[in-house]
């Protein structure tokens, strides 16, 4: 394990390498405990480097077998080995020499999953952002670009299989037992984007043409059996090179794209060049065992590093500081991507959710940073919902200020300038300056800042002039290590709405700095006025999102609901109504902990069955527009002095008026949604699963008997209807015999897939209240648990902590125990895991006092362990801080 010297890297610190290495030739014998690498590069030193300066290649826990220079064995004198580094001192006097490097390495007792190692029994490797080091000794950084050539041995027996990136060139068969193949990838890339998979494993196999006639051979490796579990990821590749092409006018560039699910993988998936490795998670999906929330994910990761190979790959990061470069853009391209494929309002209100519930505590405590940060001790610590999420928003909003033709100029000059290099936000924001002409400076600050900027607007009607007005203000609250902040420029897409419902004409008397229904907040404060308006409309402002902050609006209750009701914007008629509930949610858990019975607004408990069956509604949107906000959405938005069992009790009983107000309509829509088709895993299928599964959480709480959602669970045809079934028993009645009965029934079902079986830790693990504690540490003795697989560790651990709001803030302290616990006890093989997880506690200064001594507690218990990983170490302190 990498323990913490305290390094900060800093992004004015960047400077070009001294040597280049265009050329890595690499030879893998593979074996489980004692795997030989042979690594021959061809360096070069960059143009007015003096001879004499050492090279300093990176290592991670390597130890060196031999080192060749030119071919001949280097004598200790010229070198030093070091795990973490080999310094050449003594090298040639050519521009280009060349070093052949001997290491070897025990996958099997690679447990960080980083570098190489065994899942399963396959072969396979994780590079990014470091983990190239921990295979051979290199200059792993993102602006080292190479063309790769690899020869894989292995024992037939164990790894017909044996890919890497690029195209293959040879293959054979070896002395006893033994074979070989080999991969080119003509593409230089940097290391982090180097992957090898060698195992036995089944395959799907496909073929896509390309725009300009190009066939590409597809290849989705899955485990033996399971291969027609992977024919929904095959087809969501296709469309993705499809649109890909369509959208961007991006082709794909090799003979072969190739994908492999393993089963133990730290996050979702890895754009290796041409060999995409994928969490089984992402893959795998069939009616019976798949919901449809796991249909979208694998559509939108399939995507997501599918479109890599553009964003990421052919054009990458000159330093780790410019991730957002390809993980912002990136999850935009997969945005958009989802958006075309489902319901573009539908997408946009579940991008937002996310947003808010991930992104915006982020930028709210202790861990805040900006898009693009300035330092980090552990880099994989920062791919972050900042550096994603907000990442993706501010390309939406360059979008949004460009129109769609400029922006989509820009890319393409962007592609054509950029391909082949590693580059800057910078560089990329110059290219849609230059196109546009537009000065972008303001903007940039988007990247720059962190916080997320606080805009109040006060609109105003005056009849008697017939004008309307709009005070705004803008406030970007202090982020740890950055108190005095700019006014940024923040685009707000509105319209004005007339007592018909409809958006009115306007004229502009002054602040008129709006163009196409989008106001441009530039200065801290800025008034709009507008003239000739007959009767006071109704402000309907940020529509679709178009800024990423925090909105607040002096509005009436019943402008509001107006909104809610009328405005065009669908997405704005969601987040009016969500800010109606929230608001009721707020008060009603105030008078909770005041000792008083809350009271909720008539208006809010009619609307509900008026959404439930207006049927000019997409099903899904009706599936969000009656989801209640989170109890986290509800403690994000109080933000400080958070008693999470008040706010679970407010929602609990918001949740039961709506029901008792709506019964009838609710369930006449429960019982017309039921589906007698057979299963299909479009949107609009989706969307009607996704209704009816919230109306029976509607329906079990005012019946106050688990018997309709046993029955659903009972007949059950797809995996959709069967776990919303079983959340709803095990979370609204969990002391019932029907839930018993109910989860001892899907355990049994699906033992023998441990994919399914994390949807069972997972909705045990997040049963409300004060004894899911001890049942998650009971859980974790279950034979199907295991603490070095990742998946299985986020479904029980990792839901806990982050989804159970009363019982990981237990008011005694007992959850933050536990998961501190858990947390050191995950850092023994997997710190990366192990940090991820502590995250949970990054709002522990919004809680109340009492559960915030408790969370100091167990955070200090933390940082009280002697050689804490860097991963942690990192989190854990700037937690605290
Ligand atoms: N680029 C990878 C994430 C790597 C994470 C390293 N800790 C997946 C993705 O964003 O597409
Ligand atoms: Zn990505």
């Amino acid at each position: 394990m990498r323990t913490d010297t305290g390094q900060i890297f800093r992004l004015e610190d960047y400077r070009p390498s001294e040597y280049l290495i265009p050329q890595v030739d690499l030879a893998f014998r593979l074996d489980a405990h004692e795997t030989e690498v042979t690594a021959t590069l061809t360096v070069e030193r960059r143009s007015g480097v003096e001879g004499a300066r050492p090279l300093v290649l990176d290592g991670d826990g390597l130890s060196l077998d031999y080192l060749l220079i030119d071919g001949e064995r280097a004598d200790g004198s010229s070198y030093e080995a070091a795990h973490d580094s080999l310094t050449i001192s003594k090298l040639p006097s050519a521009e280009r020499f060349c070093l052949t490097i001997g290491t070897r390495l025990n996958p099997a007792a690679n447990k960080a999953l980083m570098g190489l190692y065994l899942s399963n029994g396959v072969f396979c490797t994780q590079c990014e952002a470091e983990g190239f080091r921990r295979i051979t000794y290199f200059l792993d950084r993102p602006d080292i670009l190479s063309v790769y050539r690899v020869r894989i041995e292995a024992r037939r027996s164990e790894a017909p299989l044996l890919l890497s990136n690029g195209n293959p060139v040879e293959s054979g068969r070896l002395e006893d037992g033994w074979h070989y193949a080999v991969w080119h990838d003509p593409f230089p890339k940097p290391s982090y984007l180097f992957a090898l998979v060698a195992g036995d494993l089944g395959a799907l196999h496909d073929s896509f043409t390309t725009a300009s006639g190009r066939k590409v051979s597809l290849g989705i490796y899955v485990e033996h059996g399971k291969e027609a579990r992977a024919t929904y990821a095959m087809d969501a590749l296709k469309r993705s090179m499809r649109w890909d092409e369509e959208h961007f006018g991006r082709e794909y560039d090799l003979n072969v794209f190739n994908i492999v699910a393993v089963s133990d993988f730290n996050m979702g998936a890895m754009e290796n060049k041409g060999l995409n490795i994928f969490n089984d998670k992402y893959v795998l999906a069939e009616p019976d065992t798949a919901t449809d929330h796991d249909y979208a994910n694998i559509e939108a990761i399939i995507a997501h590093e599918y479109f890599h190979n553009w964003t990421g790959n052919r054009i990458t990061c000159r330093d780790w500081f410019q991730l957002c470069l390809k993980e912002g853009l990136t999850v935009y391209r997969d945005h958009e991507f989802s958006a075309d494929q489902r319901s573009r309002p539908v997408k946009r209100i579940a991008e937002v959710k996310t947003l808010k519930a991930l992104q915006f505590p982020e930028d709210q405590g202790p861990l805040a940073h900006p898009v693009r940060p300035r330092r980090y001790r552990e880099i994989n610590n920062f791919y972050t919902p900042t550096v994603y999420e907000k990442g993706a928003e501010v390309v939406r909003m360059i979008r949004t200020i460009l129109g769609a033709e400029p922006f989509r100029a820009a890319m393409d000059l962007y592609f054509d300038r950029h391909d082949g290099q590693a580059v800057t936000i910078e560089d990329f924001l110059a290219c849609f300056e230059e196109v546009s002409n537009h000065d972008l400076s303001q903007f940039a600050l988007w990247y720059h800042q962190a916080g997320t900027p606080a805009v109040t607007v006060h609109p105003h009607y005056d009849a008697d002039t017939s004008e309307y007005s709009l005070e705004m203000e803008q406030f970007i609250p202090s982020t740890p290590s950055e108190t005095h902040k700019r006014p940024m420029h923040i685009p707000l897409a509105f319209g004005l709405l007339g007592p018909d419902g409809q958006d009115i004409e306007y004229e502009f008397a002054e602040g008129a700095d709006v163009e196409g229904g989008v106001i441009h907040l530039r200065a801290k404060r800025h008034l709009v006025r507008f003239r000739g308006v007959g009767a006071r409309p109704v402000l309907s402002i940020n529509r679709g999102f178009s800024a990423p902050i925090n909105l607040s609006l002096t509005m009436r209750q019943e402008d509001h609901m107006f909104l809610a009701r009328h405005d065009q914007d669908l997405f704005s008629r969601w987040q009016s109504l969500n800010w109606l509930f929230t608001d009721e949610l707020i008060r009603a858990a105030a008078s909770i902990r005041a000792g008083s019975e809350p009271e909720f607004s008539a208006a809010i408990l009619d609307y509900p069955a008026a959404i439930a069956s207006d049927t000019s509604l997409e099903a899904a949107y009706r599936a969000l527009a009656l989801t209640l906000p989170a109890e986290a959405d509800i403690a994000r938005e109080m933000g400080s002095n958070v008693d999470p069992d008040a706010i679970a009790a407010a929602r609990k009983s918001l949740r039961l008026a709506i029901a008792n107000a709506a019964s009838k309509t609710f369930m006449c829509e429960y019982s017309d949604l039921a589906d007698h088709l057979p299963f299909s895993a479009d949107a609009e299928s989706a969307g009607k699963r996704a209704l009816r599964n919230v109306l029976l959480e509607y329906l079990a709480a005012e019946s106050s008997e688990p018997s309709l959602a046993l029955s659903q669970f009972e007949s059950a045809k797809n995996m959709t209807d069967r776990a919303a079934a079983l959340s709803v028993l095990a979370h609204q009645f969990p002391d019932s015999a029907a839930a018993q009965k109910a989860l001892k029934h899907f355990e049994k079902r699906y033992r023998d897939n441990p994919l399914v079986l994390d949807k069972w830790f997972l909705i045990q693990s997040t049963i409300p209240g004060e004894k899911t504690v001890d049942l998650v540490r009971e859980l974790m003795e279950h034979p199907a648990f295991s603490i070095t697989n990742p998946n299985r560790v986020r479904s029980l651990i990792g839901a806990f902590a982050s989804s159970n709001q009363t019982g990981f803030h237990r008011a005694d302290g007992e959850g933050y125990r536990f998961t501190a616990q858990t947390v050191l006890n995950v850092e023994e093989h997997n710190p990366q895991v192990a940090a991820r997880l502590a995250i949970a506690f990054r709002s522990w200064r919004s809680l109340e006092k009492g559960r915030q001594e408790h969370a100091r507690e167990a955070l200090s218990m933390i940082a009280r362990k002697r050689g804490l990983s860097r991963d942690l170490n990192d989190i854990i302190e700037r937690t605290l801080a």
